[in-house]
């Protein structure tokens, strides 16, 4: 747990979220700013920065998560696709330093850009 991270907060209830989904482990919860009709994130109860901070003893976590993926996108309506984004530290966008997968779907997806 982090002090003063946004989304530690939302974990531990201090902050209200339009939670989807919660285990041990995981919770999932809309994106405040969502940027299609399906936009929530899957998070980690444990604070990790990101991407960059992930090690071998995390792989089974990671694996839950991209697990929870589809099953919430299809509970979601998502059941035609979705997008995963994974936005890793600063140089990738990241603007909330707490791990997390955004699954996005529900209205045009442009494609992306490589
Ligand atoms: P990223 O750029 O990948 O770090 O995305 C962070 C996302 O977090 C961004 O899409 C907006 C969302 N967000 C920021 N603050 C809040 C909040 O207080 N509540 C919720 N539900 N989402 C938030």
């Amino acid at each position: 747990m982090s002090d003063n991270c946004l989304f530690c907060k939302i974990v531990r209830g201090e902050i209200p979220s339009r939670k989807l989904y919660e285990d041990d482990e995981v919770i999932a919860f809309h994106d405040i700013n969502p940027v299609a009709p399906v936009h929530f994130m899957l998070v980690p109860r444990l604070h990790l920065g990101s991407l960059l901070d992930v090690e071998e003893a995390h792989a089974a976590l990671l694996g839950r998560m991209l697990l929870l993926a589809p099953r919430l996108a299809r509970e979601q309506g998502l059941e035609h696709g979705f997008r995963t984004v994974i936005n890793s530290g600063k140089g990738g966008g990241q603007e909330v330093f707490h791990l997390h997968i955004h699954v996005i779907g529900g209205g045009n997806i442009p494609p992306m850009v490589k």
